[in-house]
């Protein structure tokens, strides 16, 4: 079988000394971290979509990608794909990919021939998981690049799209159950609007979430197991998206009753596209207990869109496996690379060289995280900042015992509100000291 990445036998890890760009620095599969193997903690996943199926365009200009498995006849390049794919995770050492229908077949004039494709392909993907071990972490339906979108899926205006839509993740949900797949997404596409002079909002919700329940009977009624998860994201491509971040998804699905069935699937670019942080987007996941998956990418500060880029921020990464481990690890979720080598990084070797730094992000984050998880630095000086609660008052305050009078009475006699310092320098010192190491 044709080979497509043939700079390295097998990615291996080197250690920080390392000047070999095709070796790991940080990431090192079965090395024990808080007891558990790093390849367990991360779950790294390989997106079918950005990896394999992004040629580098742009508003501006035509591909750029130099891909081995390009072809003419569409079959015959999506089962390149796989091939690539399958060889791409294996010498990464990635055990999980996640795709979305349109990305492992290719679009078709009816949908018939689409399901067609589908089921072919996801033969040979099934035979090839069976072959190397590897697993589905997700799958999901391309919902927004058809016209037949352009108002939307399940909160289109049109039913006929809705029932296209309906179709789609049928079958989605259909394909990553007979791959395994341990999870769905929803990412609402185009569930959005662009202007409300002519939308009903109304409408538009309560549809969307008739579109989701009418997923989760469907799941129970085939027995499909997988976690579904919604991903958040503010804007792009419509001006406001429905599911803006993970407070608003959360407010969503307790008003249609459909909390129980979702779980939340964090993107880091599309945290700060909301004006969060990514840590923010994960923390909110988790006090909630809906932090079910990630999508590790970042963003570019000066470009106000989504760029996908490969994350490199060290700190951003600490950041985020330390909510990781507090929240007691991802599993079933995993940590999707939905992310993009740069237009001009167009050579086959740059997508290794890029999941290589990204791993290694991730890798050295966890390390980090789990010094400070196991110092507890953060949680014990948020221990302290918070120890008026633990007694007096403000054990009142917690226990529901206290009201307005009693506070009331309480605040008349102590009036004279003294505030510690919340130290927050000397935090982030600590932070910096704990990556140095
Ligand atoms: C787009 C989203 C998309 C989802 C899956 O911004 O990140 O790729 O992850 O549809
Ligand atoms: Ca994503
Ligand atoms: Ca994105």
């Amino acid at each position: 079988m044709k080979k497509y990445f043939t700079s390295v036998r097998k990615v291996k890890y080197e250690g920080p000394k390392s000047k070999n760009p095709l070796a790991f620095k940080q990431y090192n599969a079965d090395e024990l971290i808080l007891g558990k193997p790093m390849k367990e903690h991360l779950r790294f996943a390989m997106s079918w979509w950005h990896t394999l199926g992004a040629m580098g365009e742009d508003q501006f200009g035509g591909p750029t990608m130099d891909r081995p498995w390009k072809h003419k006849d569409l079959m015959k390049m999506a089962r390149n794909k796989v091939d690539a794919g399958f060889e791409f995770m294996q010498k990464l050492g990635i055990e999980y990919f996640c795709f979305h229908d349109l990305d492992i077949a290719y679009a078709c004039e009816s949908l018939k021939d689409f399901q067609d494709a589908l089921d072919e392909i996801s033969d040979y993907i099934l035979e090839k998981m069976n072959e190397t071990g590897i697993k589905c972490l997700w799958g999901t339906s391309n919902l927004f690049n058809h016209k037949r979108f352009v108002h939307g899926a399940a909160t289109s205006c049109n039913a006929d799209a809705f029932a296209y839509a309906a179709a789609s993740v049928k079958k989605a949900i259909d394909i990553t159950k007979k791959l395994g797949g341990e999870n769905y997404v929803f990412w609402g596409g185009r569930e959005g609007y662009e202007t409300l002079l002519n939308t009903k909002t109304d409408l538009e919700l309560d549809n969307f979430a008739r579109f989701l329940q009418m997923a989760v009977d469907y799941a129970k009624k085939i027995g499909f197991k997988g976690q579904f998860l919604i991903e958040p994201k503010p804007k792009e491509p419509t001006k406001h998206q429905y599911d803006f971040d993970t407070q608003t998804v959360l407010g969503f699905l307790r008003k249609y009753n459909l909390d129980k069935y979702f779980k939340v699937n964090i993107e880091a670019n599309h945290a700060t596209l909301a004006g969060h942080t990514f840590q923010h987007e994960l923390n909110m996941a988790r006090i909630n207990g809906v932090l079910g998956s990630i999508d590790a990418n970042q963003g570019d500060m000066l470009l106000g869109w989504d760029t996908d880029q490969f994350p490199t921020n060290v700190y951003d990464a600490t950041m985020a496996m330390y909510e990781v481990i507090l929240a007691g690890g991802l599993n079933p979720g995993g940590l999707n690379f939905d992310a993009k080598v740069r237009r001009g990084s167009f050579e086959t070797d740059d997508l290794l060289i890029a999941y290589i730094a990204g791993m290694d992000t991730f890798a050295k984050g966890l390390r980090v995280a789990a010094k400070l998880y196991e110092d507890k630095v953060l949680e014990n000086f948020k221990d302290m900042r918070y120890a008026s609660y633990n007694s007096g008052i403000g054990a009142d305050i917690v226990s529901g015992k206290a009201d307005f009078e009693s506070l009331t009475k309480y605040a008349l006699a102590n009036d004279k509100i003294e505030n510690k310092s919340g130290r927050q320098e000397m935090l982030e010192a600590i932070i910096n000291q704990y990556i140095y190491k």
